[in-house]
């Protein structure tokens, strides 16, 4: 990979190509430089996509078509520069959901594993094997790969979240596996905040084995995680590029939440100005509170609550508020971890 560009075509070698393309032959050295490229390349862009606007078609969508005969009422946030893939970045998918007063999202499973990040909700929730999790602004709740789950609104105003799933992994993988349980809801079989009684209070059951690679967790509350970054604050130990960045963590094990995609929570400042960042897991975040400017190599993204933004491979960020702000984020950093193959890199070139 010494020379800067592919060897000359000649018509000679043109003719080869030819040749042995109906053998289902190629010539490696005709297309290297394309598939293995020095650094990152992707047709992801950075975009921004704003809540209102998401809002306001969601709604116009409940006029269309109810939650139950469209299975889930999802508007798929596509990346502009990957159109007709129903992908935000090359390796995930995102979406954000509505369930109007009453309405169900019947049950089903697959091995697409699922995050929900919640929008609006004030008694919204979802079931995830048996049992049951209200859902409330800020939330982070996780339904782990062929868990049955369906969600529902007792509520009397509309509920909206943020779904982000790994469906281009699986896909890349030819591993899809799809079902639906056959009725609205599946049967309740444990008590509601079991799961945070058993896994949520620094101790694990006596013995406990873990079944599956994600979190006995999965619902991560919002008021928990920004207590923990508003005690934290107290110490200023701000990190130059994140301000203060916290992983979601699985209790078992100290690993992510979820084995196929990496959650994080961060809280900058008013007045922070980040250094630049950049590093190969595509990221898609999310407003919680306040707002600010995210600059993606030429790209400047204003945004805000629930405004959902997209922040391809090693393309270096800075992020700058002018009051106190919160971003919720998502990326398939566990995958590459695994791999080895996750780069970062801080600082300017
Ligand atoms: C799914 O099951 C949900 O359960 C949301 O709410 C979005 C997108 C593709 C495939 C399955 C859900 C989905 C999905």
């Amino acid at each position: 990979m010494t020379s800067q560009s592919a060897p000359t075509e000649t018509p000679e070698r043109r003719a080869f190509y030819e040749a042995i393309e109906p053998e289902s032959m190629r010539a490696l050295w005709s297309v290297m430089k394309g598939i293995i490229t020095p650094e990152p390349k992707s047709d992801c862009i950075p975009f921004k996509w704003s809540y209102d606007s998401v809002r306001a078609r969601l709604i116009e969508a409940a006029g269309l078509i109810t939650a139950k005969e469209a299975e889930r009422r999802v508007l798929i946030l596509e990346n502009p520069g990957l159109k007709g893939t129903s992908k935000v970045t090359t390796s995930l998918y995102c979406g954000v959901q509505c369930v109007m007063p009453g309405e169900v999202a019947p049950a089903h499973r697959h091995t697409q594993s699922a995050l929900r990040f919640v929008l609006e909700s004030h008694g919204g929730f979802t079931a995830v094997g048996g049992e049951k999790t209200e859902m409330r602004f800020g939330d982070f709740v996780i339904t782990p790969n062929w868990e049955w789950h369906d969600h529902g609104n007792d509520s009397a105003e509309p509920i909206f979240w943020l779904d982000g799933l790994d469906i281009p992994v699986v896909q890349f993988l030819d591993a899809s596996f799809a079902e639906g349980y056959g009725e609205d809801s599946q049967p309740i079989t444990r008590p509601t905040n079991d799961s945070p009684a058993r896994y949520g209070a620094n101790m694990l059951p006596l013995g406990y084995e873990r079944a599956v690679p994600s979190s006995p967790i999965f619902n991560y509350p919002y008021d928990r995680s920004r207590a923990a970054l508003e005690q934290m604050r107290r110490s200023e130990e701000w990190d130059r590029c994140h301000g203060l960045k916290m992983r979601y963590a699985n209790p078992v094990d100290g690993g992510w939440a979820m084995p196929t995609i990496g959650t994080c929570l961060q809280l900058m400042p008013k007045g922070f100005s980040g250094s630049p960042y950049k590093s190969t897991d595509a990221t898609v975040y999310v407003g919680v509170e306040g707002r600010g400017r995210t600059r993606v190599r030429d790209t400047v993204i204003d945004w805000g609550p629930r405004d959902v933004f997209v922040v391809p491979s090693w393309h270096a960020i800075t992020h700058e508020v002018d009051e106190d702000a919160v971003l919720f984020s998502y990326s398939d950093r566990p995958i590459q971890e695994k791999l080895g193959l996750f780069r970062e890199h801080r600082g300017n070139a």
